[in-house]
Formats: structure tokens, C-alpha cells, sequence
């Protein structure tokens, strides 16, 4: 079992939540499990755009911290946060599948 550990970053309005939500339909149409940590400073709406995707989602926001700094020391958090997802990503089924336990995780 492993977990492939995806990090999107890049300067605002780049075009990486449209790409995260674009990525992860073809995931979810392969029958690959995601689980997304969206990091951001002080607000975010992009969970909710996420959950419509019905992923787990977690938000850290740094606040007062430099949000890189903030992102490096909750690293192993997150890891452990998408670890602790695995039970549910069992029973996940993507929409419109009928039969089959899809893939957990993602291949090595
Ligand atoms: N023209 C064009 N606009 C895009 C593309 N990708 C994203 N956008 C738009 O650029 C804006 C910022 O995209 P977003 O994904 O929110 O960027 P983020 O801030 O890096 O997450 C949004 O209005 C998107 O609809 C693209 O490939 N072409
Ligand atoms: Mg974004």
C-alpha cells in the first residue's frame, strides 16, 4: 500500500485549483483515491469546490506565518491527515460505478 504525495503550488491565479479540479475528475474516473490540503493564508473558499468532487478536505491557513514556512512544518501532519482518510477511501465509490472496490491509494 503507499500514497503518492502530490504538492501544486505556484503565484496566485495560475490556474492551480482549475488544474487540481481537472486532475482530480480523471483520478476519480480511473478510480484513484485523492484526499486534498488546501493551504492558504488567511481564507479560502477552494473547499468547497472540492468537496463538490465529495474528496476528504482538509485547510490549514498560516495567518500570521509566511504560508511556505507554514506549509514545510505541517508536512508530516498532512501526510498523517491522508493516512487517517484510508478507511473511508475504501468504500469510495465514484459516480456512476456499479461494481468494484476502487484503488485506495495510487501506485508506487
Ligand atoms: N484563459 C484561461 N483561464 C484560466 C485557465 N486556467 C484557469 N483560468 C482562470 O484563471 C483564474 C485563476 O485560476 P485559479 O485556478 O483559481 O488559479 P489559482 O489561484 O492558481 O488557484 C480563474 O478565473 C480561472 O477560471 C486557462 O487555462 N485559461
Ligand atoms: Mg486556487
Amino acid at each position: 500500500m503507499s500514497l503518492r504525495f502530490v504538492i501544486v503550488a505556484g503565484p496566485p491565479s495560475s490556474g492551480k485549483t482549475s488544474v487540481m479540479l481537472h486532475a482530480i475528475a480523471h483520478l476519480k474516473k480511473d478510480r484513484i483515491a485523492v484526499a486534498v490540503c488546501k493551504i492558504d493564508c488567511l481564507e479560502t473558499a477552494d473547499d468547497r469546490r472540492y468537496r463538490q468532487l465529495d474528496i476528504p478536505v482538509a485547510i490549514g491557513l498560516s495567518d500570521y506565518l509566511c504560508p511556505d514556512h507554514f506549509y514545510a512544518v505541517n508536512l508530516e501532519e498532512v501526510w498523517d491527515w491522508a493516512i487517517d482518510q484510508a478507511p473511508r477511501w475504501w468504500w469510495w465509490k465514484p459516480p456512476g460505478s456499479v461494481t468494484g472496490v476502487p484503488r485506495p491509494w495510487t501506485a508506487a
